[in-house]
This record gives C-alpha cells, structure tokens and sequence, in this order.
C-alpha cells in the first residue's frame, strides 16, 4: 500500500510533525540524510501505539512508496540542505508532484525554487510552521505559501494536523509566492518583540518593584488569566518557578544573560527598511540581544562607569512604590506596548502584500496565530476582530476598540516607562512602542524642522502647510542678512 504523503528530514521537527500526521490516520514515509534518524522515527511511531509511518533508507525507495500526485514535506536546514534534500528527491518526483519545505526559509529561496520546480512540472509550497517541537507534535500553526494546487492537495491533511482552535483550524492558504515564509519571518519578529518587552517587564518589577520569583511567578500566572492570556506568559510564570537543580535558588538566576538568536527577526527588520516601516519595537527587540551579546564589554564598561563616578540607582528609594499598584501598571504597560509591536508587524505584512501583490488577509492571519504557534495568546481575536471590521485599516492603533484600549493604558505605560528611566533601568522595547504610539497618534511633528535643514544644506526643498508645490530658500543668505539687521554675530 502507498503512502498518502511523505516527509524527509527527520530532527526535532520533522520526526514530531510526522508523528502527527501518522496519528491523524494518514498513511506517511519518512527520510532523513542520515539513516539512524530513520530507525529512530520508526521506533518512535511503534512505541507510540503502532502509527503508520514507514521508514525508507534510500531516496528512491521513499518516493516511490508514496501515492502520486506525491506531496513531500522537507524539513531540513534551510538554504542549501533544501536544495540538496530537492535534488536529491526530484529525481524520481515526476510532473504534478508537490514539495512543501516547512523550514524557516528565506522567501526570495523559496520564489527561486517555485521557478525551478515549475520548469520541472513540479508543484512547490513554502510553508512556514511554528510551534517547536511540541507545536509540530500536537498541533502547530501552519503558513502555507506558493502553489495553490500543492496546498488543495494536502488541505485534508494539513487541517487536522494544525492546533485547533473555536474557529477552526490554525491553517489557511497565505497567498502566492514566498508569502508563507514572509508570514512566518513576520511572526517571528514579533515574537521577539514579545519576548524581549516581557524581559523588560520582569526587569521592572524585579529590580525596580523588588519582586522574588515566587512573586514573579505568582504575576505571571495571575496575567495568564487576563487580557495578557498567552503561551509566552504561561511559560513565563513556569520558568521562575524552575528550581536550580546545581546549587540553591531558581534556574532563572543561574542563566547566562546573553540571548542567542537565528536569523528571523533580523530579516524582519532588513525588511522593514527596505520597505520603509517603522518597526522600532521589534528592532529594538533585535539590538537588545545584540547588546547582551557583548557580555564582556558589558561588564568592563559597568566598571568603568562605576569609577567615572555613575552612582547605581538606589534601588531602596524605589521600594516606597505600591508594589500592587507597580505590578498592575507593568501589565498595562505590556498590552499597551505590545498592541504597538503587532501594529508594526502587520503593517510590515500589509506593505509587502501591496508589493508583491499577495493580497494577505491580515484578520486571517491574526486567527491562524490564535493556536500553535509561540505568539499564540487571547488578544490576536481582537486583532482578527479589527481586521474584520476593517480590513483596509491603517494601523491597529486606531481600531476604535484598540484605541480606547491603548488611551486607558497610557498613563499607566507612562509611569512605568518614567520610573525605569529614572532608576536606570533599560527598557527599549517599552520605551519604542511609546514613541511609536505617540509619533503616530501627533497630528504635527518636528519633521518640517528637518525638512528645513535638508532644505538649508541640501536644496531638497520643502513642501508648505499653507500652499500646494515645492519649495526652496536661500536660508544661509537670509539668516546672514538678519544677523547683520538683529547685529547677531555667528
Ligand atoms: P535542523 O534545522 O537542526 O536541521 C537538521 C536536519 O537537516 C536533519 O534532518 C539533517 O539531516 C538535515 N540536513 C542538514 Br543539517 N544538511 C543536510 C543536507 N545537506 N542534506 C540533507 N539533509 C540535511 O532541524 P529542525 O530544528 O528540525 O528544523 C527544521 C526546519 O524547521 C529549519 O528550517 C528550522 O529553522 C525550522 N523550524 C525549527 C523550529 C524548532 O523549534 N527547532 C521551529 C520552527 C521552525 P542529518 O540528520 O542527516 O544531519
């Protein structure tokens, strides 16, 4: 009996995702570079209830097992082990079978593949999947982009497989081309964004609000049952609960403070400037783990500042805070901040569609993230909801219930962001939503200052609020003649 689909690459996702599809009744075989990975996989399905999963230890073999039209997932390392595993198959592929890759891919990759695969009458998705290793298990968030042929094909599959949630199936068709895995960059962008302004948050009441980890815990987990509702603060609340297994205390404390990453959020923000959207949370987000890259620096230059005569905030000053009353102001501050961050990630997807003319539905988008994926949490209902109401809609910001949302925070946000500058305590991901937040919101801003220096040193011109056309003043010639008037000597 063939197969019904076929996976190759068989580390942390792989194996967990054909796990799933094998429980979910779909006859599936499975290859991976390395054989043992094979066996390995296989014991797994065996042990975990005799699943249909079939292990295959050459390429052929693998290909041929499985029904045609053939649909292969890859799950390998992206860039070039995707075109390696491609060649590898394509040879006995035949026209009107379909390759999914299911890594965290570079669009442009995937849109030169899609070229290629055609030329061979082959079908090609780029499907972005999150979640982790448990995601891909039990249930992940699934961003199929490319061909709309190769996705009908495995739409039964890729249904069941995905988390579920009270509107369905965390699925849908992104759109043409490499939008899945432009979806997926995008996604994990704003998961840094939500990481790092819950760091800050958790800097802020620790430091500032002098809060122990149980308190810490205990927070976290309170915030899960509001309006914060997410896998992040869930897990958040667990870890500061993670005793040291080595010595005295919590794991928490014993982590080295330097932030690895892989590549995502660093294209989110090279994308946001090239298409010139201003994405300062996430970006602030990306710089952040680059500074605690610099660990050793770090520490030489606490020193040096230390000896130039910095003194360290005296924290004790702060403990006079409500602490209630902090706790309940870092939590405003969080939502407020975070409504900013996903404001800038979907704008940087609603530019993107304009240019490659995806047409992304960013309500739908919103849904397909409510379930599976790391940035999973209540509030993406109502960013489904506003895009609902308005799927032009310039910026979350000015949804009408978000607005009323963001102006009930904002004092709040204000005081926890002032409290922090005042006790030296970093909080760029904050700090950049509330300076996105009040750039967008202010009618008027010290751009036509700007305008008038470029204009001064560079003859760009400047536009009039008073009259239509473009302009240009000899600003040196006449600011030299009013200093001769006024006597000013420059
Ligand atoms: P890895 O990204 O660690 O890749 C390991 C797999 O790639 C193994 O199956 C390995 O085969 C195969 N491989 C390599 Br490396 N070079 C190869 C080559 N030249 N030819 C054929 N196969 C090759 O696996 P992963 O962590 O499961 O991630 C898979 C994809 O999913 C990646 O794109 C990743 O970014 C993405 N992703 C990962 C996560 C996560 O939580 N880990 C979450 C979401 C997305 P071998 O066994 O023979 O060495």
């Amino acid at each position: 009996m063939l197969s019904r689909i076929g996976l190759a690459g068989l580390a942390v996702m792989g194996q967990n995702l054909a796990l799933n599809i094998a429980e979910k009744g779909f006859p599936i075989s499975v290859y991976n570079r390395t054989v043992a990975k094979v066996d390995e996989t296989v014991a797994r399905a065996a042990s975990e209830g005799g699943l249909p999963l079939f292990g295959h230890r050459s390429p052929q073999d693998f290909v041929l097992s499985i029904s045609r039209p053939r649909s292969i997932v890859i799950l390998v390392k992206a860039g070039a082990p995707v075109d390696q595993t491609i060649d590898t198959l394509s040879r006995y592929l035949e026209p009107g079978d379909a390759i999914i890759d299911g890594g965290n891919e570079w669009y442009e990759n995937t849109e030169r593949r899609i070229r290629e695969a055609s030329a061979r009458g082959l079908l090609y998705l780029g499907m972005g999947v999150s979640g982790g290793e448990d995601g891909a298990r039990n249930g992940p968030s699934l961003m199929p982009g490319g061909s709309h042929q190769a996705y009908d094909n495995i739409e039964n599959i890729l249904t069941r497989i995905a988390a579920q949630v009270d509107d369905g199936p965390c699925v849908t068709f992104v759109g043409e081309g490499g939008a899945g895995n432009f979806v997926k960059m995008v996604h994990n962008g704003i998961e840094y964004g939500d990481m790092q302004l819950i760091s800050e948050a958790y800097d802020v009441l620790r430091i500032v609000g002098g809060l122990s980890n149980a308190e810490l815990a205990e927070t976290f987990a309170e915030w899960n049952r509001g309006e914060l509702e997410s896998f992040l603060i869930e897990i958040t609340a667990d870890i500061f609960g993670v005793r040291d297994e080595h010595g005295d205390g919590e794991l928490v404390d014993k982590i080295l403070d330097k932030t690895g990453m892989k590549g995502t959020g660093k294209w989110t923000v090279q994308q946001a400037a090239e298409l010139s959207i201003a994405a300062p949370t996430i970006a602030a987000s990306l710089d952040s783990r680059y500074l605690s890259g610099l660990k050793e620096e770090r520490e030489a230059a606490a020193k040096t500042l230390e000896q130039a005569g910095i003194s360290s905030a005296d924290f004790a000053t702060f403990r006079s805070v409500d602490k209630k009353r902090l706790i309940d102001d870092v939590r405003q501050a969080l939502y407020a901040s975070k409504i900013c961050s996903y404001a800038q990630g979907m704008n940087l997807l609603k530019s993107k569609s304009a240019e490659k003319g995806w047409n992304l539905n960013l309500g739908e988008l919103a849904r397909i993230w409510k379930g599976g994926c790391i940035i999973r949490a209540r509030f993406l209902d109502r960013i489904k909801k506003a895009y609902e109401r308005n799927r032009g809609l310039a910026n979350l910001i000015v949804d009408p219930e978000f607005a009323k949302e963001m102006v009930q925070r904002q004092a709040a946000w204000r005081r926890v962001v002032g409290l922090a500058i005042e006790a030296g305590i970093s909080t760029p991901g904050m700090c950049a939503s509330l300076a996105y937040f009040d750039t967008y919101r202010r009618a008027r801003l010290p751009a036509n200052l700007v305008q008038a220096q470029r204009d001064y040193f560079g003859a760009h011109t400047y536009e009039r609020v008073d009259r239509p056309g473009s302009f240009h003043t000899e600003w040196s010639k006449i600011a030299r003649q009013g200093r001769a008037g006024t006597g000013i000597r420059s």
